[in-house]
C-alpha cells in the first residue's frame, strides 16, 4: 500500500542530529521506502525520567510497498546499528529511537506494534513536527491534528531548524 507513514525520530545519547540524518539516509536506503518530507530538529525535555539529556526529534513522511511488521523489523535494524540497546529500563536514554506513528489510516493492535504509536496525543515533540509536516491530518480518532496539538502541553519544545 502506498500511503502516507509518519516516523518518529528521537535521540539524547551521542550526537544526535548526526544520528537522527543518518537514520533517515538509512530509511532512504530501502527500495521499499520513498522519503516524502522531514520535519524540522527539535529540542526537547525528556519525558519520563528527568535525569537524562534532552531530546533531539523530528518526524518524517514516507511511502512504502512494506506492511507494519516488516517497516517495524526494518526501523529496529536501523535502531541497532546506531548502537541502541534495549535495557529494559523504562523510558531510559537512548542513542536512535524510531517509532512507527502512523501507518495511514490503520489502526493496529498487535503484541509488538500498536498503531497509532501510544501517548502520541501527550508527546508535544511528535505531534508538533507532525502537525509541520502533514497541518490538515485527520487523526485516527477522527478529530484535526490542530485539535490534538492544542490539547497538548508545547513547554520545553523548541525548533533548531
Ligand atoms: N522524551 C522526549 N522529549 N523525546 C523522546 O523522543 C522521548 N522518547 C522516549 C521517552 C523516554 C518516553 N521520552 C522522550 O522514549
Amino acid at each position: 500500500m502506498i500511503e502516507p507513514v509518519y516516523i518518529g525520530l528521537g535521540s539524547n545519547l551521542g550526537d544526535s542530529e548526526n544520528t537522527i540524518s543518518d537514520a533517515v539516509n538509512a530509511l532512504s536506503e530501502s527500495a521499499d521506502i520513498t522519503i516524502n518530507a522531514v520535519s524540522s530538529l527539535y529540542k526537547s525535555a525528556p519525558m519520563g525520567p528527568k535525569n537524562q539529556p534532552d531530546y533531539f526529534n523530528a518526524v518524517c513522511e514516507i511511502s512504502t510497498s512494506l506492511d507494519p511488521i516488516e517497516l517495524l523489523d526494518l526501523c529496529q535494524n536501523i535502531e541497532s546499528t546506531h548502537g541502541r540497546e534495549r535495557k529494559g529500563e523504562r523510558w531510559g536514554p537512548r542513542t536512535l529511537d524510531l517509532d512507527i506513528l502512523l501507518y495511514s489510516t490503520n489502526t493496529i493492535n498487535e503484541e509488538r506494534l500498536t498503531i497509532p504509536h501510544a501517548g502520541i496525543a501527550q508527546r508535544e515533540f511528535v505531534l508538533v513536527p507532525l502537525f509541520e509536516l502533514a497541518p490538515t491530518l485527520i487523526m485516527p480518532d477522527g478529530r484535526p491534528i490542530a485539535k490534538w496539538v492544542a490539547d497538548c502541553s508545547l513547554d520545553g519544545l523548541s525548533r533548531l531548524r
